[in-house]
């Protein structure tokens, strides 16, 4: 069976939703955030210390936009990805991609400057800096949903998964009041899924199950 290592709310949501939109059998495993500080033990499954790890069989992967790919391909039957000879192959691996690197990485240095250093290493510029930086990255996402309610391929893929984290996490940051009409639109569309939802229900129910702090993890605060 599939494992997932997860903290509520983190990046690893991404493949915790994929895997409730394909009905595939999985275990979760709930971990304090973050577990380099919380959960030593788990720095021997991944010496990163970072959320998302999923163990299929001998796979291991650590990367979550990745794992929305891999599950998407190995057990979506074509519902999920988009085929190599597809027009819009390059356009879903392009989404993926920019999910994490273009538009979560400025709003993890929003994160940290503004909530999760101590308070005389905040830098409110830099954060200021990265918020502007990523909603100007956004304008990618709003000219797509122009003509599409979805990122490529004219349906929902797993790109719209990868995607929708980096808005999950900017609505956490109290960032979304500032997405464009058409982003806004579309995260409301998604967040409807049922699969959406039951993401939300499973990553709830596990953390009391397991004895873990539900609070989503962006919403923590160092003591
Ligand atoms: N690029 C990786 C980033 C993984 C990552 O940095 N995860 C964060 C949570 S969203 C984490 O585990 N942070 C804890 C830490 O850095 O110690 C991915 O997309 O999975």
């Amino acid at each position: 069976m599939i494992e997932l290592y997860h903290c509520v709310s983190a990046r690893s949501f991404r493949p915790l939703w994929m895997l409730e939109e394909l009905a595939v059998p999985y275990r979760l495993h709930l971990l304090p955030f973050p577990p380099r500080a919380h959960a030593r033990q788990y720095l021997e499954d991944n010496p990163l210390g970072t959320v998302p790890l999923m163990k299929d069989g001998a796979t291991r992967m650590t990367e979550s936009a990745a794992m929305c790919q891999y599950l998407a391909a190995r057990h979506g039957d074509g519902q999920f990805d988009v085929a190599v000879d597809d027009a819009d192959y390059g356009s879903y691996l392009n989404w993926l991609h920019m999910s994490d690197a273009t538009l979560t990485f400025p709003q993890t240095l929003v994160l940290r400057y503004t909530h999760f250093e101590p308070a005389e290493r905040r830098q409110p510029q830099v954060a200021a800096d990265y918020a502007r930086w990523f909603l100007a990255r956004l304008r990618a996402v709003d000219t797509a949903l122009q003509h599409s309610d979805f990122l490529c391929a004219g349906r929902f893929t797993a790109a719209d998964v990868a995607v929708a984290y980096a808005l999950q996490l900017a609505q956490h940051l109290g960032l979304d009041g500032q997405f464009p009409r058409a982003v806004a639109d579309y995260w409301l569309r998604l967040q409807a899924r049922p699969a959406f939802q039951s993401a939300l229900r499973a990553q709830h129910r596990a953390a009391l199950e397991q004895g873990v702090d539900p609070t989503p993890s962006p919403d923590l605060r160092p003591a």
